[in-house]
């Protein structure tokens, strides 16, 4: 039996599933660069090199183990662009007698894969990828006993099942999570790790200058492009993130600073999600730090919280709900995308600087992603699916199956609070609290209101009074709507004017495109 194997664009991983028992004297791999993936948003110039690249020195990998690959170049005239037809070529060609996948992270490509077997005429398989801890059968377990599904408490299953800064049945430390320590402001003179940057050889130079023919009009900065794009430097990155940084990680998670992009954060999400390195052993070499006395808990417990806590949970969340949750719109926003989103070209510097670096990096850190640029879509009501594009065409780290339910969800509350307790609406005191953006802003973040007021003091009591309808129920809103039931009618009034007037027509004529 002759069968085709098929590695996608985020599944570079040497123990793939759909690699298992491949037999190299007959079996097949299949990899294709297609116009399909590289255009259906018009993803960051960085995010597309590194995708492709890493594809290119994978089937490099790959054949100097002994197997055969079928390599589609994106260059290469007689690509005919998408997954299928290209498959349709490969069929033809090497004759197999069946195919083998491993479940793709995308629904959009899931429902593609569901017709192969009748439009090719022979058996699919398509196996779990084994690359994440929590299978979709074991998700569905887990949240089928529950009427509401909190991240915590899918964390603390995750934790007794893989053993994970666990005493015996006992979470480290006594206590599952260290949130409340990872919150402090960053101090007044920083020496934050110098990052590693990888050089393009020049396979990556190769094609960095074919998307910069080819996708000149897309997002981001092209060059200087430092991301690794082999298993061995994605390795070398995790090591630098544990040894260097992962110790203040925790203290200063939440922080932003202008021309601090990268701070203690861990940077390996591009890895991670195009399959370069697991989940498993990212959280085992940060247990490991801390069980060495290299990094403490409060740390320690994030990071592993992020990765087998909150990326498991919304996958989980994704594929369970899929696809409809994508349609949900529960605070019925319904503002397109502001033009400042990808130009910058705004006098709220929070915002100016966060667009800055995701232009310049294909990267920012959650806390700018949820309450700058996410913060701000939120409080603005801009609609849902024009901020998801958004999202998952700027970051390099953002796929469907990851970035939807964040922002959905997470960010914008649109499922009505499947995943979030309570919206994450801030005003600028958060923010000011949180980072040094409003020194340098034009804007001035003491301000409620007039022409000087900060945007995002009046959003977000502009934000209050339109969805007071729908959140004043949320006991996690009470505070707040108490607060806003103190204000005089006038008051209430003039928010909603100036708010208005802001979203109409004030900074970069929001809404005017
Ligand atoms: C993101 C991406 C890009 C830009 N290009 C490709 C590609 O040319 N070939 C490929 O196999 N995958 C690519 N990807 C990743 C896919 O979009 C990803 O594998 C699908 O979303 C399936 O989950
Ligand atoms: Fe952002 Fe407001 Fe601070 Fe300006 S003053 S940086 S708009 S929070």
């Amino acid at each position: 039996m002759k069968s085709l194997r098929l590695v996608l664009g985020d599944q570079l991983t040497h123990s793939l599933s759909a690699l298992n028992g491949l037999d190299p004297a007959q079996d097949v791999v299949f990899m294709a660069e297609v116009a399909q993936e590289t255009t259906y948003v018009p993803h960051h110039k960085q995010k597309i090199v590194l995708i492709l690249s890493a594809m290119r020195h994978f089937a490099e990998e790959l054949i100097s183990e002994g197997l055969r690959l079928h390599y589609v170049r994106l260059e290469d005239p007689a690509n005919t662009g998408s997954f299928t037809s290209e498959l349709a070529r490969a069929i033809a060609l090497h004759q197999p007698d069946r195919l083998i996948a491993t479940e793709p992270g995308e629904w959009r490509v899931a429902q593609m894969m569901g017709e192969w077997s009748a439009q090719f005429g022979m058996p699919l398989e398509i196996r779990e990828n084994n690359s994440f801890f929590c299978s979709r059968s074991r998700f569905a377990r887990w949240a089928d006993e529950r009427k509401s599904y909190r991240m915590e408490f899918f964390y603390r299953e995750m934790r007794r099942e893989t053993g994970l800064l666990m005493q015996d049945d006992k979470p480290e430390g006594g206590e599952w999570n260290f949130d409340k320590e990872n919150r402090k402001a960053l101090p007044a003179r920083l020496d934050s790790p110098k990052r590693r940057r990888f050089e393009p050889d020049a396979a990556t130079r190769e094609v960095m200058t074919l998307v910069g023919e080819r996708f000149a009009h897309h997002f981001g900065d092209l060059e200087p492009f430092g991301w690794a794009v082999t298993r061995a430097d994605a390795l070398e990155a995790l090591e630098h993130f544990i040894s260097a940084c992962l110790p203040l990680y925790g203290d200063y998670q939440d922080a932003m600073k202008v021309g601090e992009p990268f701070l203690y954060h861990s940077i390996i999400s591009p890895y991670l999600n195009c399959g370069l390195l697991t989940a498993r052993e990212v959280c085992v070499a940060a247990e490991r730090a801390f069980r060495a006395g290299h990094a403490p808990l409060n740390a320690v417990e994030g990071f592993i919280r992020q990765i087998l806590g909150w990326r498991e949970y919304v996958r989980g969340i994704y594929w369970r709900h899929m696809p409809d949750y994508a349609d949900t719109n529960a605070l019925d926003a319904q503002r397109p995308l502001p033009e400042f989103f990808w130009s910058g070209d705004t006098r709220m510097n929070c915002v100016a600087q966060v667009v800055g670096e995701t232009r310049r990096n294909a990267y920012a850190h959650h806390i700018q992603r949820l309450m700058i640029t996410g913060n701000f879509a939120l409080l603005a009501g801009l609609q849902p699916r024009a901020v998801e594009e958004w999202y998952l065409a700027v970051y390099i780290d953002a796929f469907d199956w990851v970035e939807l339910p964040n922002t959905h969800g997470m960010v914008l509350f649109a499922d009505g609070g499947m995943l979030a307790s309570k919206p994450y609406a801030a005003s600028g005191a958060y923010i000011n609290r949180m980072s040094d953006y409003c020194g340098s802003c034009a804007y001035d973040v003491k301000e409620k209101s007039g022409e000087k007021a900060c945007p995002f003091n009046i959003l977000y009591w502009h934000f209050l009074i339109e969805n007071h309808a729908r959140l004043l129920g949320n006991p996690r809103m009470a505070m707040p709507y108490r607060t806003l039931e103190k204000m005089s009618a006038e008051r209430r009034a003039q928010i909603t004017q100036e708010a208005l007037a802001f979203l109409d027509g004030g900074d970069n004529r929001l809404g005017a495109n």
